[in-house]
């Protein structure tokens, strides 16, 4: 018994020696890319992007060829993308290319939120992260605006399971504008906006109508509380919120494009199948999302990826011009 506690002090002393040794080497585990830290020095518009996306929302290499895409698009719009993801035990606030096809093609990365940032960073693991995670990063960093495809949510039986996303309560603590085509039907939908709004959550749609979207539908029979209509208007209620000092986010929804939205029925029934199979397999926690997703994809014969794809696209682009609005109101 003795020999076994001693082993396992010595095992523990040499796993923090080499955590030590890392951080003593790099002076810290949280690094932004140059491109990111000079333009947040210049005042310019910067927009974070997550990467759970790319390590377990699309297969390879859709998830590169899309990461890729929409890093130009941010560009296309006049302002620097910040990829957050974590790369052998560092949070990364940006990405080099090199890290992003690591990632890509990574098949041990993690699916890091909140809960698992300590454990990933203190033995060297490398992962995507959620949209809780990359919200911590992207805080720290100082970037207000992060876009993403769909954000985690309260899923259905969720008032029995308390499966109910990280990223809702992340929502309710981190001052971050997060951009997003909605909540997926595989979630409860009402649920998710009620636990919003008790966490204070500032929740808007994007454009004329205050309908509240479901990702690949731009209805969810839900409505937003609040609406704005173009990127200033969308600017102006992020910078209310920083300037109250609130230390809560916005939830930006915005709709699906019409022309993309056309497979939603089917791609709806495909969910419903999904969601009835993962729960009949027992799936839970962290897996039920990409098991979801994944299923989907394939019931409606990657026509739910283009859509997928089309709605990433088209945040990327409102969010950087929100983003770029927000940078002319805060200078
Ligand atoms: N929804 C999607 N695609 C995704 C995710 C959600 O349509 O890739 C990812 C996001 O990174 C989100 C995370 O933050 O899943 C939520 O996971 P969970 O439900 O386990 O909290
Ligand atoms: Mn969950």
């Amino acid at each position: 018994m003795r020999v076994l506690q001693r082993a396992s002090v010595l095992i523990l002393r040499r796993g923090i020696s080499t955590f030590q040794s890392r951080l003593s080497k790099s002076g810290s585990l949280f690094r932004v890319h140059p491109s990111v830290s000079k333009a947040l020095a210049e005042n310019k518009p910067v927009v974070a992007l997550e990467s759970t996306i790319i390590t377990h929302g699309m297969p390879y290499p859709h998830n590169l060829s899309t990461a890729k895409q929409v890093e130009a698009i941010v560009r296309a719009e006049g302002a620097t993308p910040a990829t957050v993801g974590v790369i052998e035990g560092e949070v990364h606030v940006g990405l080099s290319p090199e890290e992003l096809e690591h990632l890509a093609l990574c098949k041990s990365s993690l699916k890091v939120s909140r809960r698992d940032l300590p454990y990933v960073m203190s033995k060297g693991l490398s992962g995507g992260t959620t949209v809780s995670a990359t919200m911590i990063a992207a805080h720290r960093a100082g970037i207000p605006v992060f876009v993403t495809g769909g954000i985690g949510g309260v899923h259905r039986d969720g008032e029995n399971s308390l499966d109910i996303s990280a990223d809702l309560t992340e929502l309710g603590r981190t001052p971050i504008a997060v951009i997003s085509a909605g909540v997926k039907s595989i979630l409860d939908i009402g649920r998710t906006l009620e636990f919003l709004e008790m966490q204070g959550v500032c929740v808007a749609t994007y454009g004329a109508s205050k309908n509240f979207p479901a990702f690949f539908s731009p209805q969810s029979g839900f409505t937003s509380p609040c609406q704005v209509g173009n990127p200033e208007e969308a600017a102006a209620l992020i910078a209310s919120t920083l300037s109250l000092d609130l230390q809560s986010g916005v939830l930006l929804a915005v709709p699906i494009p019409e022309q993309h939205a056309a497979a939603g029925q089917l791609i709806e029934e495909a969910i419903q199948a999904a969601v009835a199979e993962a729960s009949a397999k027992g799936i839970t926690g962290r897996d039920v999302t990409p098991f979801i997703l994944q299923m989907v994809n394939e019931l409606t014969e990657g026509k739910s990826l283009q859509a997928n794809i089309a709605l990433i696209y088209n945040n990327a682009k409102v969010g950087s011009q929100i983003a770029c609005a927000l940078s002319k109101q805060m200078t």
